[in-house]
């Protein structure tokens, strides 16, 4: 076979594991679309808009480890570019590929369409190298499988996004064929001595502690460490404590698992063990005003060792070129048991809350809510939480050995989920993806629920209607928290047309939601949205303390 740019991209984008790209089609990418959809072991997904486009990708890389995403010159490529910023901030790492104007035009200056109709064409890929750990700009097949590999390699070692710029008459053309995968995924091993090193401090710095306390960070599965985290923590048999971004990374039905901790709005008995501890492990952490609840949470100090992807710091070391999984694997084989905070926290953790079931015809709450969503959840669920109180609904669920949590927690951008929802479910169509989204969040990116009726994924979506942007109003109220009511049941018809299989539901009390649920596990036909209509001010405790913190610390005055 004779490779082109195009399909030697396809054969890449195979060979890294991915099964499905997702795209939206432009005239500067047409050929290229022609060239990817040659290779019959990647699937071409479609989507509304480029946005949507980017945090399928990123939803997608969530599922299966990498995601990758095709677009049109300029207009696409600009508008994908929050879901870049996404990828990047949630250490995903998403191959963006962008169709550009012909080489030829280029070279002789003149002005092109879907540009700011300045001579200047290179703005999209200076705005991708903010955006990502590497921007290439193919406009030569001899070039072309080197600078593909530097790109995918790139992404695929920093678990960041990366950017290739391909222009529209050279995707056809012929090039080399590729190589053996190992071109992309080499990776440089640990230096053997500085993980040595890394190791004995460590072992040397628990030592020193009586009660230490491992805190898990979402940069652990972007790490690959998961499993040797658990290596870790039994060898120590210490409490394991997890942040909200990372729920699920150090599972839940482990015997450690001693909660979410999340400052002041920490589940029961997590913040008081944590507080109590001599000794703190942050493992991938990441600490930003939100996960430190307006700073009022915030680890640090002699007490505290950092272990990074690539670094480990603490007490006057700072060592880095190693891997987390052999730093924490290693650390596990020298460590002697420190029980303390484990002992700690089964004494101080009190007795589970019941929450009752709801009278069937009052008016749905919150609470009744989370209580019936909470039954659905199995071993093979993936919950996704969108920002707002989903996030607190979310993190108050207990999940069983097997689930799975999906938060963009970092970079936060709100209608992330809706897509986001759909990418993973195309990635891991054996697993039951159930997404949390409330009303001002839907509104940005529901179209693309179309799209997983195109597919019929069975997501189920929990629609949770407070009319506004209650998170905000928890922060900082306004007139422009208030939000247009939309008919969001009803949009599953416009959604279905002809064609669809759709479910769209609303449910105003517990009993119309436990029948919305029954109806949504019966749907196999595509995706069911349940419009769940709450009072408005009818939130998570939680968010309120949280949001009265994080107001607080916005509103501190220009130092000085
Ligand atoms: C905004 C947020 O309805 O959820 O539970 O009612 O808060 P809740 P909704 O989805 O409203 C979301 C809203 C407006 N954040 O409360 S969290 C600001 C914001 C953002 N991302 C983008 N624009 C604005 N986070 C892209
Ligand atoms: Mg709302």
């Amino acid at each position: 076979m004779t490779y082109t740019i195009g399909s030697y991209l396809a054969e890449r984008l195979s060979q890294i594991g991915l099964k499905h790209h997702f795209a939206v089609a432009g005239d500067f990418n047409l050929v290229l679309l022609d060239e990817l959809l040659k290779n019959k072991k990647l699937e071409q997904v479609y989507c509304c808009n480029e946005l949507n486009c980017g945090y399928s990708a990123e939803g997608y890389a969530r599922a299966c480890g990498a995601g990758a995403a095709v677009v049109t010159f300029s207009v696409g490529g600009l508008s994908i570019m929050n879901a870049i910023g996404g990828a990047y901030a949630e250490n995903l790492p998403v191959i963006l590929v962008s169709g550009a104007p012909n080489s030829n035009d280029r070279a002789a200056g003149r002005l092109i369409h879907h540009t700011l109709a300045t001579h200047d064409l290179s703005y999209s890929l200076e705005i991708a190298k903010k955006l990502t750990c590497a921007a290439v700009a193919i406009s030569s097949a001899a070039d072309a499988p080197e600078q593909i590999d530097e790109a995918i390699r790139c992404a695929l070692r920093e678990r960041k996004p990366a950017y290739i710029e391909i222009a529209c008459n050279i995707a056809s053309a012929p090039c080399a064929a590729p190589g053996p995968v190992n071109a992309v995924l080499g990776e440089e091993p640990s230096d053997p001595a500085t993980l040595q090193a890394a190791i004995a401090a460590a072992a040397e710095f628990l030592a020193g502690k009586q009660k230490p306390i491992l805190l898990i960070g979402s940069k652990l599965r972007s790490a690959g460490a998961e499993r040797q985290a658990i290596e870790l923590a039994e060898a120590l048999g210490c409490a394991v404590v997890v942040m909200p971004a990372a729920k699920s990374f150090f599972p839940e039905d482990h015997p450690q698992f001693a909660g979410i901790y999340w400052g002041q709005v920490s589940a029961p008995a997590s913040r008081e063990t944590f507080d109590w501890s001599d000794g703190v492990l942050c493992i991938g952490t990441i600490f930003n005003d939100y996960s430190t609840v307006g700073w009022t949470a915030m680890p640090g100090g002699a007490g505290t060792l950092t272990a990074d992807p690539h670094r480990v710091q603490f007490q006057g070391h700072d060592f880095s070129c190693i891997h987390l999984r052999d730093f924490l694997s290693g650390l596990a084989r020298k460590v002697q048991r420190r029980t303390a905070t484990m002992v700690e926290y089964r004494r101080i953790l009190p007795a589970p809350r019941v929450e009752r079931t709801a009278a069937p015809d009052a008016q749905l709450t919150r609470t009744e809510i989370v209580r019936q969503v909470q039954a659905l959840i199995t071993a093979d669920t993936t919950l996704i939480a969108e920002t707002g109180d989903s996030w607190f609904n979310g993190i108050a669920m207990k999940l069983p050995g097997g689930a799975r949590f999906e938060i963009e927690m970092q970079w936060g951008s709100i209608g992330w989920s809706v897509p986001a929802a759909f990418g993973y479910a195309v990635g891991a169509s054996h697993r039951k993806v159930i997404a949390l989204i409330g009303d001002g969040s839907f509104q940005l990116t529901a179209q693309e629920v179309a799209q997983m009726v195109r597919r019929k994924l069975p997501v189920i979506i929990f629609l949770i209607n407070n009319r506004g942007y209650t998170i905000e109003v928890e922060i900082h109220d306004g007139p422009y928290n208030n939000i247009k009511n939309w008919d969001y049941a009803g949009l599953m018809q416009v959604f279905n047309a002809e064609d669809g299989g759709g479910l769209g539901l609303r449910a105003g009390t517990g009993r119309e939601l436990d029948e919305a649920i029954r109806a949504a596990l019966a749907n196999a036909e595509g995706p069911t949205l349940i419009e769940c209509v709450i009072d408005r001010d009818d939130c998570s405790p939680e968010l309120i303390s949280w949001g009265r913190q994080v107001a607080t610390a916005n509103a501190r005055l220009p130092a000085g």
